[in-house]
């Protein structure tokens, strides 16, 4: 990867952080940790990866992407705004009355939403169906999908593994967000997942397993589960809760919580200097 690629990816993670808190911070509470864990994902996605066009959200031959942990769509929706799909002051109306950004994805009220998501697991099931719909169609196209590692614990998700590598749907890139958190504790402690990349390569995938807040190594693994001709992906990406938010980072905590104007100000005058 360049160096001036890996440095506006970088920009452009910094950005969708300042959006998802401030998108927060206006509402006052939502799902802040799940959401930051999964920014440096969307953006080497959405900032160089996806074939999409802001302007035609439904463009037949575009990239899919499911968030399946449903409620980290704050982050999805301040890259979304950052991509020209929507007016970045939408980001103000988070999960207020009459939004068209719902807490959780939602298909049918979001431009560039490609899934509603929510109920864990069932993201997971739609990305095979539409991963497997969009390869009966002939498109040369990839359905990403995201998972959380406390979603993982849903057996929804091992029917999918199951299946998916039985079609060998080398057109679906998994990532599973392992920031070992779920909502009142840790994963490796309520119910493990242990190696869950090593789990899908038995289920018929090809797993890799990265830092999840490494752009550089998420655009290699993409790159990498790309040259696979006939297995699907799963990235497994390593991260921390909370990421890139003094008040909430690496806490399980952070999973809902109320954040104060203070908190909000401090997070985003830090994440700021950084991107000057
Ligand atoms: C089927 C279902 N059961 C329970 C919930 C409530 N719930 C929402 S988020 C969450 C924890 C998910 O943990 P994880 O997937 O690790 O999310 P992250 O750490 O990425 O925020 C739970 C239990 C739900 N949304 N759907
Ligand atoms: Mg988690």
């Amino acid at each position: 990867m360049d160096e001036k690629l890996k440095t506006d990816l970088q920009r452009f993670a910094t950005q969708i952080r300042i959006e998802t808190i401030k998108e927060i911070g206006t509402l006052g509470v939502g799902h802040i940790g799940g959401s930051l864990s999964i920014v440096e994902a969307l953006a080497v996605l959405y900032g160089e990866v996806m074939h999409i066009d802001p302007e035609n959200p439904k463009m037949e031959e575009r990239d899919w992407l499911i968030c399946s942990k449903g409620h980290a769509g704050p982050a999805v929706y301040a890259a979304l705004a950052l991509k020209g799909y929507f007016p970045m002051e939408m980001l103000e109306t988070l999960n207020q009355p009459g939004t068209n950004l719902p807490s959780h994805c939602d298909m049918n009220r979001t431009p560039g939403v490609d899934m509603t998501t929510g109920s864990l697991g069932q993201g997971a099931s739609s990305a095979v169906g539409i991963a497997i719909g969009n390869r009966l169609k002939g498109l040369d196209n990839y359905t990403y999908l995201i998972v959380g590692d406390g979603e993982s614990q849903e057996g929804q998700v091992w029917e999918v593994a199951l299946y998916a590598g039985q079609k060998k749907l080398n057109n679906l890139i998994a990532f599973m967000d392992y920031n070992d958190m779920q909502i009142d504790g840790n994963v490796s402690d309520i119910n493990t997942l242990g190696d869950a990349g090593k789990k899908f390569e038995e289920f018929g995938w090809y797993s890799q397993t990265i830092d999840g807040h490494d752009v550089e190594a998420i655009y290699e693994a993409i790159q990498n589960a790309k040259a696979q001709s006939d297995k699907p992906s799963m990235i497994v990406l390593n991260t921390i809760k909370g990421k890139g938010a003094s008040f909430c980072e690496g806490l399980v905590s952070s999973h809902s919580m109320n954040v104060t104007e203070d908190q909000v100000k401090e997070a985003v005058e830090a994440l700021e200097a950084e991107l000057e």
